[in-house]
């Protein structure tokens, strides 16, 4: 799906943005969708810069579906910033509207594709270097789930059915091992013995839910560390971004993947196991960051806050190796057995937060107490 230049200059003069297209590229981030980002000259002759993303729908099979919970969710939280005067850095997430009136356009193939503001003056991380970016990105996302919580989890489309259904994804890992339909089986057996032995682990969250003991908000259910834009001079995060998985879900979902990619010194894919940690400095100020961003946390979610981070990178892990195990058919791959290395790097993650599960329990429940008390 790579699209030229010229392709996205069409693209971008469907949307109402002052002044002529200069110029575009690709931005690699992500593993799903196509993201550019395009220059356009005023006329008064300064440049501004816009995000332009194609959705894939091979992964967002209703697009429509994905755009109005996005428009929601911006609006809400435009709203809320005036009104109720959130501090967020001063920056938020906008789509512009294109020709006809909606906010997305379509592309040659019928792609859908929308256009948002660039967020000056930031960049993205995808390691956390200090403990205060650890900080800042648990506040961004703790707040976030503070401000989408008075949107209606009715009014919110479930656009991936059980996108973070942990025993769904393990159930899908052992038919896709049933079958090995790439003959990789044999080539992963550790890492699938490793997954089998915490199958119990699946269950816990949904469990807890089913019986009404974890409240269904409406969470990002995509906090990756490089989806909060962080302003290079401050190391503050300005903006939470990628709201394409906006759902009906667990604020324990958004914790969990925040834990999985902040705690860490090592990529994502990274190859060299030795060096994927747990950094507890770092784990305590995220966690810090989160509860102060965001109050309406009940008991059953404080309790489980450590539980999530082991849970999500279990859960990706399986989604890694079942993606390995299909012959790459779901994740952007950029070398070969790159998902397995993934898939590797978040179970040494796993074994990592179950060494030091204890240490982070004890330190959640003094901040917990403490907070209760001030
Ligand atoms: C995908 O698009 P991106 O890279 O932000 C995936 C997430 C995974 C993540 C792993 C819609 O997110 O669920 O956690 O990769 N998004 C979707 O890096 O499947
Ligand atoms: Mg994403």
């Amino acid at each position: 799906m790579i699209e030229d230049e010229n392709h996205i200059e069409e693209i971008a003069n469907e949307f109402a943005i002052a002044g002529e297209f200069v110029e575009g590229e690709e931005v690699y981030s992500g593993h799903i969708n196509s993201t550019y980002m395009a220059t356009f000259r005023k006329p008064s002759g300064s440049k501004s810069q816009y995000i332009f993303q194609r959705i894939n729908e091979k992964v967002f099979k209703d697009p429509f579906a994905v755009m109005r919970n996005v428009e929601m969710v911006t609006r809400h939280i435009n709203w809320k910033v005036l009104r109720v005067k959130k501090d967020l850095g001063g920056q938020t997430l906008n789509l512009y509207p294109a020709r006809g009136g909606r906010f997305y356009a379509q592309g040659d193939g019928g792609g859908v594709w929308r256009c948002y503001n660039f967020i000056e003056g930031c960049k993205t991380y995808d390691i956390v270097e200090n403990t205060r970016q650890a900080y800042q990105a648990g506040h961004a996302f703790g707040s976030f789930q503070d401000l989408v919580s008075d949107i209606d989890v009715e009014d919110i489309e479930e656009t991936i059915p059980d996108f973070h259904d942990t025993p769904k994804r393990y159930a899908r890992l052992m038919e896709v091992i049933d079958a090995d339909p790439c003959g990789r089986v044999e080539t992963a057996q550790a890492e699938i013995d490793f997954i089998r032995a915490r199958e119990d682990v699946t269950t816990k969250l949904i469990t807890l839910r089913d019986d009404g003991k974890l409240p269904v908000r409406i969470t990002h259910n995509d906090t990756k560390i490089n989806n909060v834009m962080i302003d290079t001079e401050t190391d503050e995060a300005v903006c939470v971004i990628d709201l394409d998985t906006v759902m009906p879900g667990l604020s324990l979902y958004d914790f969990g993947d925040l834990v999985r990619t902040v705690v860490s010194p090592a990529a994502e894919d990274e190859q060299d196991l030795s060096k994927v940690e747990m950094r507890m400095p770092i784990f305590e100020s995220l966690a810090e960051g989160y509860m102060d961003g965001c109050d309406c946390l009940c008991d059953a979610e404080i309790e489980n806050l450590v539980f999530s981070g082991k849970l999500i990178s279990l859960e990706i892990g399986i989604r890694f190796l079942t993606d390995y195990l299909e012959g790459d058919v779901y994740f952007k791959t950029k070398r070969e057995q790159h998902n397995l290395d993934r898939a590797r790097t978040q179970l040494k993650l796993v074994e990592e937060l179950e060494a030091k599960q204890e240490a982070m329990e004890e330190f959640v429940t003094r901040l917990a107490k403490a907070r209760k008390l001030g």
